[in-house]
């Protein structure tokens, strides 16, 4: 049986690729966050408990500021594979913790590879560096590939910069089996709900159902290259899987701007949307044009408006990736489109706004929580 150890288990990826590797067969061992609240909601469909026999998931406690704990961890569990996800992941909140950024994304991964090295793991261990298209930043060239230089326009994007060429020289000078991922942006239901697309799907949703009425985004011509996570840590295993080690683009080369996606889950929610304005502008709902998803919603409210608070210092404007490599390499092709998702995020929103809706008329109030970013 493989032994895998997954930083930021608790994580969009870290859940999907939990479950993947469960299924096939391995050993998971992940670490999770102290926090003084429950922090597991995304595998808790997953979590064994470790008092019965044989289970096959065990969860440390861990940071990727901590050396001492992630070597001990990794001599404890001593995996085949070491899946990186664990980051400080958002790019505009690395804008207003860049310090703590850099020391998670950047140097947390050295703490791992260095803990490779210090127990002499460089022939056991292989080691996935969760990668992003954000390296591209102002990007040189389209669509973006391996070989596309880099230029980072965030805290966030500069310490993964790090992480990506520290990746690389460890397996160039201690030849350890690691790779790099460059991903472009996937999501899913378990998106984190400050992102922009989960923001988009679980705002209209909560504003359908009559929860929230107004949302506020930032730069809605931003164009992304938009997967879904499930496709992407199926994309992660496989690279870990070849002869040699090698760094892959995955995307799905098809581009959209948030403004389209804002339209997707508004029509999911049967609203029409026209988008008013130039510049900081405002959305306004013209027509609701099917029944019963959107209770809440009448023709003319005003169910978006530009904040300039979410404008980040340095924008990335466009990405779009192109994963030939991927596809002719390792025969990956992303099974599920940006608008299939976004229906499913859409309808996986929508029956946590109803519920909520149904407690509420019921006289059971809780609150909405509305952090942003
Ligand atoms: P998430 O933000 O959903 O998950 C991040 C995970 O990292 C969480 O489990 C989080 O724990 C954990 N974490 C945060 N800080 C620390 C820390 N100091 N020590 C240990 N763990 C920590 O990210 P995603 O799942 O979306 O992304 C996974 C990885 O892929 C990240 O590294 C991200 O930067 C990168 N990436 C993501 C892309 C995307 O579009 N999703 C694209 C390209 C790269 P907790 O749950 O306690 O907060
Ligand atoms: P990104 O994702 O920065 O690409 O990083 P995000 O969804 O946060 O933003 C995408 C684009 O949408 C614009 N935008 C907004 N974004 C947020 N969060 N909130 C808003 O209100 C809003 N309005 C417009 C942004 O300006 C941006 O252009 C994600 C993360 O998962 C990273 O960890 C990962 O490395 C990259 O994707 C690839």
């Amino acid at each position: 049986m493989k032994r895998a150890l997954i930083t930021g288990i608790t994580g969009q990826d870290g859940s999907y690729l939990a479950e993947f590797l469960l299924e096939k067969g391995y050993e998971v061992h992940g670490i999770k966050r102290r926090a003084s609240q429950f922090n597991t909601q995304r595998i808790d469909h997953i979590y064994q408990d470790p008092h019965e026999a044989n289970p096959q998931m065990h969860l440390h406690y861990g940071d990727l500021t901590d050396t001492s704990n992630l070597t001990r961890i990794m001599r404890e569990v001593e995996p085949d594979e070491v899946y990186n996800l664990g980051a400080q992941s958002h790019v505009a909140v690395s804008f207003e913790a860049p310090e703590y950024t850099a020391d998670v994304d950047g140097i947390g991964t050295l703490r791992l590879l260095e803990a490779i090295r210090f127990l002499g793991l460089e022939k056991k261990t292989r080691f996935y560096q969760a990668s992003t298209s954000e390296l591209y930043g102002l990007v040189q060239e389209t669509p973006q590939r391996e070989t596309t230089p880099f230029h980072p326009r965030s805290p966030y994007a500069v310490a993964k910069l790090y992480s990506y060429w520290i990746t690389v020289n460890y397996r160039e000078a201690y030849g350890i089996y690691a790779c790099n991922g460059i991903l472009f942006n996937h999501e899913s239901p378990r998106r984190g709900e400050t992102f922009v697309t989960r923001k988009i799907t679980r705002g209209l949703a909560n504003i359908a159902q009559g929860l929230e009425t107004c949302l506020y985004m930032g730069n809605i011509d931003a164009l992304r290259d938009w997967g879904h996570a499930k496709d992407y840590v199926r994309m992660q295993w496989m690279m870990l899987q070849q002869d040699a080690p090698e760094d892959f683009v995955i995307a799905t080369g098809r581009q959209y701007a948030v403004r389209e996606f804002i339209a997707w889950a508004a029509a999911e929610l049967g609203i029409a949307l026209e988008f008013r304005g130039a510049g900081l502008e405002e959305v306004a709902v013209v027509a609701a044009v099917s029944g019963d998803k959107a209770p809440a919603v009448r023709p003319g409210d005003v169910v978006m408006r530009i904040d300039p608070t979410y404008f980040r210092p340095a924008e990335v404007e466009t990405l779009l990736g192109d994963p030939t490599r991927a596809r002719e390499r390792l025969g990956w092709a992303p099974r599920i489109t940006a608008r299939e998702m976004c229906a499913e995020m859409v309808a996986e929103d929508l029956k946590i706004a109803e519920r909520h809706a149904l407690l509420k008329r019921h006289g059971y109030d809780i609150p909405v929580s509305l952090e942003n970013a």
